[in-house]
């Protein structure tokens, strides 16, 4: 199949979702074309069958808000036009899936009236935050109507799109995944665990994109509860809003040191490889890619039961959760995992154990490909 795929280019998940997808269909044969405003994060360098189209918004004195929605929309259908796409896939509704909408149109009424179908992923927040917004809902429940396919990364995200937005049309589950030949724990990680814990330190980890969201001052509170208890050191990957809130509180509260602010890195995977915890504890989290990219690597996830987390972490088997606010709790699972080696190893293989199982992209690549042919026989 010839596919158009449009994300955020930027730090998040459903960019790295996106992104990886498009890696993986490529690697199975597909032509895959990628169509943003910037190369997406993790796309890495020239690959076989991958493509990338940027789109270029040009900005008049009388633009205040340049229209990134319709360059979008008319690069989409070129695009098409040009490569022959078989249907468009957008992650994040807002606007991707207006900007499709606006694509599909302009190739039918064409010279060649063409049908290009799309399919919108709901990844989170352009649910739950975004098109929650006045000014955004009509238009978001109208473009999800008329996309000719909708998936959602979790149960939790379909039932709340299906209930809040009363959008009628199916919606169907796929969930995020994880290429789990590249993550996966690092079989020798004396050096670069001697990188950031010369003293043989426990590592904790986090990876998020540092919004209000992802309550990274929690982080700093669980680490500092943990690092009185066990010698240890917290990575923080990634960047955003909130990083000098975070940087002043473990400033004040003296652990300044221990706590590494490493920025964004594009191969997560060997950060992850060598941590023993990672924590996520977010006020919601639709799915909680950096939670299953760390279990893959089998580092235990200490998470905050909320959205569709539960749906990825099993408590007490593949990780542990907490309320939403809970840095006690969070900081004593920690604590107890951490003074037990042989449960915490354990852990982690039964974290990988479940990766493996459920979300390996090797599983659930075909659930979109599948998929993509019932949208392109009608049969969604
Ligand atoms: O988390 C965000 O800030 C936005 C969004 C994104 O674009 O990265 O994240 C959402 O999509 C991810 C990938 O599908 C999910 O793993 C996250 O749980 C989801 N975030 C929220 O629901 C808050």
């Amino acid at each position: 199949m010839k596919i158009g795929i449009t994300c955020y280019p930027t730090y998040g998940g459903s960019g790295v979702v996106a992104t990886e997808l498009g890696l993986e269909l490529a690697q199975r044969g597909h032509d895959i074309h990628f169509i943003s405003y910037a190369p997406p994060i993790r796309l890495r360098g020239p690959q076989p069958n991958i493509h990338y189209h940027e789109v270029e918004v040009s900005r008049y004195p009388l633009f205040d808000y340049p229209p990134y929605d319709l360059a979008l929309a008319t690069r989409m259908a070129e695009v098409a036009q040009l490569y022959d796409l078989d249907l468009l896939h957008v992650h994040y509704a807002i606007p991707h899936s207006v900007s499709a909408l606006l694509a599909r149109q302009m190739m039918a009424d064409g010279p060649r009236g063409r049908r290009l179908p799309f399919v919108t992923t709901l990844h989170g927040t352009d649910i739950t935050l975004v098109g929650l917004d006045r000014s955004y809902l009509p238009i978001t429940r109208y473009s999800i109507q008329q996309s000719d396919g909708v998936t959602a990364i979790s149960n939790y995200l379909r039932d709340r799109t299906q209930r809040v937005f009363d959008v009628k049309n199916h919606i169907e589950v796929i969930y995020n995944s994880v290429n789990c030949d590249v993550y996966c724990r690092n079989p020798e990680p004396g050096a670069l665990r001697a990188e950031y814990a010369p003293n043989n330190e426990r590592i904790l980890v986090h990876l998020s994109n540092f919004r209000p969201v992802k309550r990274l001052t929690d982080v700093v509170e669980i680490f500092d509860r943990v690092r009185k208890q066990i010698p240890s050191k917290l990575l923080l990957i990634g960047d955003g809003p909130d990083r000098s809130v975070a940087e002043w509180l473990a400033v004040q509260k003296g652990i300044h040191a221990d706590v590494l602010f490493l920025g964004k890195q594009d191969q997560v995977q060997e950060k992850l490889g060598i941590a023993d915890i990672l924590l996520m504890p977010s006020e919601l989290e639709s799915f909680g890619l950096a939670a299953l990219e760390g279990m893959a690597c089998e580092v235990v996830p200490i998470a905050t039961r909320t959205g569709g987390v539960p749906e990825v972490i099993e408590h007490g088997k593949s990780g542990y959760l907490a309320d939403v606010g809970d840095v006690e709790t969070m900081a004593r699972f920690a604590i107890e995992l951490l003074g037990d080696e042989d449960r915490l190893r354990a852990m982690g293989k039964q974290a990988r154990a479940v990766a493996q199982s459920r979300f390996c992209s090797s599983k659930i690549v075909p659930q979109y490909e599948e998929f993509y042919r019932r949208v392109l026989d009608g049969s969604s």
